[in-house]
């Protein structure tokens, strides 16, 4: 499968150096790739998202904020993890603390969090990719553990959401090296421009729909499987079609960290997304799942 990769800049631009944070700016002192973004960068950036409905932004963090990442997920996970209530933490074995697979709005439980999702460059990507002022919707965390872990189902965010219009991005940064092997995501190019597909409900805990007849069918083997380094940043339009092989590797962790920012615009439909979770939470909890 090729691996796309359009832009190795980090988006830094003016504005960003005087609002964000110190640690999830570059310094001045490294190489091109890591200059900061032009506004010709950010709208060449935005024409390839919206041809393709993902882009990738190689080395978004630097060494440095991944590891102060790294550390405030560690002890986010040793402490407030189990504090959290049982319908925001997935494992996969609940019982196997190892097999932590899903945390939900990482932004309610931490300050820090909440800094890096609302006041952040992340942010501004996201205005950058919808054109237009966000409203940061959910900051999660997903890892696959090694042997104890499913594939994550063909889907389409937008199906979850519930908004109208159906205008939001996810990002998706790699914590650890992702490949083949250790389930890196695979996004159909284009697929966004295809509307809402049909999806219909999984066994899959953090993933409870998916898109129907979808493997066989001609348009799958258009995927484009992500590899991904630490800090690399993947992002994709609601409507893009994408899913993850399991981990099929016998050590490597696939951790990473998901950012959802709905367009201003966007509205949703609260009464019948409410409904639904209600629903999810209980069969969830009655097939002991949580
Ligand atoms: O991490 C994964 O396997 C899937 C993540 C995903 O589907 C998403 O962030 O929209």
């Amino acid at each position: 499968m090729p691996v796309a990769a359009i832009s190795c800049k980090t988006f830094v631009n003016t504005d960003a150096n005087a609002r964000y944070p110190k640690r999830f700016l570059r310094s001045k002192t490294k190489p091109a790739a890591t200059e900061p973004m032009s506004y010709s960068d950010a709208t060449s950036l935005r024409a390839a998202y919206l041809q393709d409905g993902y882009a990738q932004l190689n080395a978004f963090l630097d060494a440095s904020a991944l590891k102060e990442l790294d550390g405030k997920l560690e002890h986010f996970i040793n402490t407030t993890v189990p504090k959290i209530s049982s319908d925001q933490v997935f494992y996969e074995n609940k019982t196997d603390h190892v097999t932590l697979k899903q945390i939900q709005h990482l932004e309610l439980h931490d300050s820090w969090f909440h800094t890096l999702f609302t006041d952040s460059p992340f942010r501004q990507l996201a205005e950058t990719l919808l054109g237009g002022e966000c409203v940061p919707m959910n900051l999660q965390y997903f890892n696959k553990s090694p042997r104890a872990n499913k594939p994550t189902p063909p889907h389409q965010d937008g199906y979850y959401f519930m908004i109208t219009p159906c205008e939001a991005v996810t990002m998706w940064l790699a914590l650890d090296e992702v490949d083949d092997q250790n389930g890196c995501i695979r996004y159909l190019s284009g697929s966004h421009r295809e509307g809402l597909l049909p999806h219909s409900r999984t066994n899959t805990l953090g993933f409870s729909q998916g898109i129907e007849n979808y493997f066989g069918k001609q348009s799958s083997s258009n995927e484009i499987a992500i590899h991904a380094s630490p800090g690399d940043l993947l992002a994709h339009d609601a409507l893009t079609v994408h899913r993850a092989d399991a981990n099929t590797s016998e050590t490597r962790q696939r951790r990473a960290v998901g950012f959802i920012y709905y367009s201003a615009a966007a509205k949703q439909d609260v009464v019948a997304h409410k409904a639904y979770q209600t629903q999810l939470k209980q069969e969830m909890a009655d097939s002991g799942k949580i």
